[in-house]
């Protein structure tokens, strides 16, 4: 039985190692959105929101996000019984369109409660089975093909069994087509545009064919699945949906009309646990393989995306790179790290996700702390 009798939501300011450049937006100073659920028996679970700071890449962002929070799922959740974690989605669903990173910040903070709880670990409660999860880096625009060669390599070199290029129109071929050159062809590497082009860009994005790419990452629009099963039915390489895959019917939508042939899950853009479960079970179904996503989450949403990337049919590396890879200092303990083989160890021996996070640290950083509480 799950009872949450407060909800703190507190905003921090960790500052990336690098700039994260994207088609659409940078990062610098990430507005990290933190979560505290207490429970009627005491148990306090933490979580994170992964709204950005602008909607350039969904709608919601850390502000909306907020409100929603405190406006419509809070008070849905606040004093409620729940027998299992199942029974938080379709009471968070209910007749409440959108701010799925609202509602997942809620719904997988109730997924950690139950398993501390039960005294297993978050992995196992949802299914996982992995004992490690292969990482993967997502490497930002950079400023000239040479650049990110080095960034490539240097990559490589540490490990990573995966490597996202983000892309945009005019520093996409001849970035790829330098890394390939230098790098060669066994490389595993993918390209992500977060939707920078269009059909007109058809014979451009064929070029892309040439470099057997693991595959492109969201060329279209954010919410498109249309006009990508026409982009696919032209490309070799398969497309990969990120931004159009909201929910389970997006990915029964991509699969009848062939929008693309792998998804990335990120949990907070699902809405939570729940769904990412129906989508991952849906895709092992009909042969559609599945990775983490990342949003430079902090190591409190990392240990969220390790649990879920333990499951079956995870079997591509995420964007999920060890904390060292974004910040300084990470505000848990201990920190994400990867081995030489690139891979992770899912804390399957600790109940809940299996890192603790250090209040003072988080309090210092702290910017600004609201309490929600049951009445
Ligand atoms: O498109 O996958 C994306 C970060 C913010 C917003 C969108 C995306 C990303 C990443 C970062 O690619 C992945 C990571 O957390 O390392
Ligand atoms: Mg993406």
């Amino acid at each position: 039985m799950i009872n949450i009798q407060s909800i703190t939501l507190r905003e921090i300011r960790l500052a990336l190692k690098e700039v994260f450049q994207i088609s659409s937006g940078s990062e610098a100073d990430r507005r990290i959105f933190l979560l505290q659920l207490k429970d009627a028996d005491g148990i306090e679970s933490w979580s994170e929101c992964v709204a950005g700071s602008s909607p350039n890449y969904l709608p919601e962002t850390i502000d909306v996000a907020w409100l929603a929070i405190k406006k419509w799922v809070a008070p849905r959740v606040l004093g409620r019984n729940f027998q299992n974690p199942e029974d938080v989605q379709p009471i968070l669903e209910k007749d409440f369109r959108g701010y799925n990173m609202a509602k997942a910040a809620i719904e997988m903070g109730a997924w950690e409660l139950a398993a501390q709880k039960r005294d297993v670990s978050l992995s196992r409660l949802l299914g996982g089975t992995r004992d490690q999860v292969a990482t993967g880096i997502s490497l930002g625009i950079q400023a000239s093909p040479e650049a990110l060669v080095q960034k490539v390599r240097a990559s490589l070199e540490e490990g990573y069994r995966k490597i996202k290029i983000k892309i945009k129109p005019g520093q996409d071929i001849d970035y790829v087509q330098a890394v390939r050159d230098e790098l060669g062809e066994e490389a595993p590497l993918m390209v992500d545009a977060n939707n920078a082009y269009s059909l007109n860009d058809l014979e451009h994005l064929k070029r892309l064919d040439q470099f057997g790419l693991i595959m492109i990452e969201q060329p279209l629009g954010w919410d498109d699945v249309v006009q990508h099963a026409t982009l696919q039915k032209q490309l070799k390489t398969s497309v990969c949906l990120d931004e159009s895959i909201t929910g389970l019917d997006k990915a029964q939508a991509m699969v009848t009309l062939g929008s693309g042939r792998i998804i990335n899950i990120k949990p907070g853009r699902l809405g939570g646990f729940q769904t990412s479960i129906a989508v991952h079970n849906f895709c092992q179904e009909h042969d559609i393989p599945v990775w983490c996503g990342g949003m430079l989450e902090s190591g409190v949403g990392r240990s969220y995306n390790v649990a879920l990337a333990s499951l079956p049919n995870f079997v591509i590396p995420g964007d999920i790179s060890p904390s060292a890879r974004y910040w300084e200092q990470d505000i848990i303990e201990p920190e994400w790290i990867m081995d030489k083989n690139g891979m992770i160890d899912v804390p399957v021996e600790r109940p809940g996700m299996g890192v603790k996070i250090d209040p003072d640290r988080v309090e210092n950083l702290t910017v600004r702390c609201e309490q929600l509480v049951s009445n």
